[in-house]
């Protein structure tokens, strides 16, 4: 098995600040992080801003600063999302550092000095007043006039840097060919595939009409299309052009997550880019949906873009990114209420997740004092219990390995269900009112609480706060949940008779509606 991860979120535009897209996207890469941290893997975990372009300098005119100025306030926003919604990051990359500068400038030159680069002309209907091309496709739907400000359009040439991606079909098919798991999940495979297969027309990479960008090497006036410039950021991040002990031991990426707006720029581009310059392409793409809200597209116009800070304020980081991952299956789009967050917080977090520790952690108190006794002989419900504990672990890893989020969150409220049933049929209250059932008594609490020890450490990656909590109250003294090692942890009794427990541990409160 391969000892190291590296995961990449997209890079984010600071035209605008946040919203529950972008969280999302890092989140479920966090989790990835996290667990496979915990398979005792080497984990590099990148994100950052996407800071050139013609969206980003647009938006600053607006706002009457300089690109620059807006980037340096907007990515404020960005990194303090890793604190807020307690992501693990390793890096964290501004196209605009100079490290970035010098590797995408490494990369162009490859691809010029072996012809994969040359000079052109690009042709394209352009809005003067908004300094955009459009597609013939693009001005169909308006009517044949600027999509933006419904203005005229006039044809215009300008010198272009272009890169033969013509010239990579063929590697390309073969490459997804070899390689079934690069492009995730399958349909998306095969939309690419059909795309590629339908023939690639040489790539614009350069533009004069803009001066907010990387300068293409040697070429004065010209910048570097805002695209080229992004994707490199996934190698810039661990070195690149330096052989770093980073880039060697991390790149190829394991996977790219990204939005399926993007999919196209991961899956095709950025590996025919890496192909002409001679670096691997990464080993695995995952697209995911899209998240509308209470039914609707996410607009500025229409006033409901979601906060994720405002979120985590509200119900606290580990119920968002519970919600977010277990609301829908990954992959596919979702709509996000507040309401159904609240629902799923309160009847899975608070009533079956922390009912089992706290209930159990109280009997334990008001039985023994709060020390853990060593379980007894096993009767058949235990066992029941301890093969459930043990069918969880394993959904949940090879969830993970399909990166799919919500089964494994799912096996781990079928576990937390299991137990609470359990304790249901078993009837400890019952058990403590006659001495001669203590020891069956010590058994059943045993169980009961390790299933929560399993569900705590089986749910870290995803409500890492919690999860630590609960794991202080059951291993008492322990290391942190997140360095522990699922293979050793996750095995059924590892809970340590003759720990002292405490009488309570409340680590879901109810959210008050
Ligand atoms: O595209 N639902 O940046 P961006 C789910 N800079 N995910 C969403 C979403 C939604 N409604 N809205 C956004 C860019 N996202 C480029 C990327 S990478 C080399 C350059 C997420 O700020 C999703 O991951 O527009 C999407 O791909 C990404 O944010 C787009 O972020």
């Amino acid at each position: 098995m391969k000892d190291t991860f590296y995961i990449t979120t997209p890079i984010y535009y600071v035209n605008d600040v946040p919203h529950i897209g972008h969280a999302y996207t890092t989140i479920a890469c966090d989790v990835l992080a996290r667990w496979h941290r915990m398979k005792g893997k080497r984990v590099y975990f990148l994100t950052g801003t996407d800071e050139h372009g013609e969206k980003v300098q647009k938006s600053a005119t607006q706002k009457g600063l300089s690109p620059r100025q807006l980037a340096d306030q907007v990515v404020t926003n960005f990194q303090g999302l890793s604190p807020a919604l307690t992501i693990s990051n390793t890096g964290f990359i501004r196209t605009t550092e100079p490290r970035h500068y010098a590797s995408v400038q490494d990369l162009f030159r490859r691809s010029l000095a072996n012809g994969d680069i040359y000079l052109g002309e690009y042709e394209g209907w352009y809005c003067v007043p908004d300094e955009a091309y459009w597609t013939e496709r693009q001005l169909a739907d308006a009517g044949g006039n600027c999509p933006t400000c419904g203005r005229p359009v006039e044809k215009r040439k300008e010198p272009s840097y272009f890169f033969r991606l013509s010239r990579y079909q063929d590697r390309l098919l073969r490459y997804y060919g070899e390689n079934p798991g690069f492009i995730r999940p399958e349909e998306r495979r095969n939309e690419v595939v059909a795309f590629v297969a339908g023939g690639l027309n040489d790539l614009s990479v350069s533009r004069t009409s803009l001066s907010w960008g990387i300068p293409v090497p040697d070429a004065p006036g010209h910048v570097i299309y805002v695209w080229y410039d992004a994707l490199t950021n996934y190698i810039t991040g661990l070195g690149y052009p330096q052989r770093t002990p980073e880039f060697t031991t991390f790149w190829p990426a394991d996977i790219h997550m990204v939005g399926k707006d993007i999919l196209r720029f991961h899956a095709v581009y950025w590996p025919a880019f890496l192909m002409s310059a001679g670096v691997a392409p990464p080993l695995g793409v995952f697209a995911h949906g899209w998240w509308t809200v209470e039914g609707q597209k996410m607009s500025k116009s229409l006033g409901n873009v979601v906060d994720p800070y405002d979120m985590v304020q509200r119900y606290g980081a580990d119920a968002f990114r519970y919600f977010l991952l277990r609301e829908v299956s990954f992959g596919l789009d979702g709509d996000f209420s507040e309401r159904e967050l609240v629902r799923r917080a309160n009847s899975e977090l608070a009533d079956k997740l922390g009912n089992l520790l706290n209930r159990s952690l109280g009997m334990l108190g008001r039985y023994f004092g709060g020390a853990v006794p060593s379980p007894g002989a096993q009767e058949t419900p235990d066992a029941a219990l301890r093969d459930s504990g043990r069918e969880a672990a394993d959904a949940v890893d090879a969830a993970m390995e399909e990166v799919a989020f919500h089964k494994a969150l799912s096996a781990v409220i079928e576990l937390v269900t299991k137990a609470n049933e359990y304790v249901q049929a078993t009837e400890p209250w019952a058990l403590a009112k006659d001495p001669a059932n203590r020891g069956r008594l010590g058994t059943v609490l045993y169980n009961a609480l390790e299933a929560a020890r399993l569900s705590a450490l089986l749910m870290s990656p995803f409500t890492p706060t919690a999860s630590q909590r609960m794991w202080e109250a059951l291993v008492p003294g322990g290391a942190p949940v997140e360095g522990a090692r699922v293979d050793a942890a996750g095995a059924w009794g590892g809970l340590a008779a003759g720990a002292a427990l405490p009488k309570s541990c409340i680590v879901f409160p109810k959210i008050e509606t």
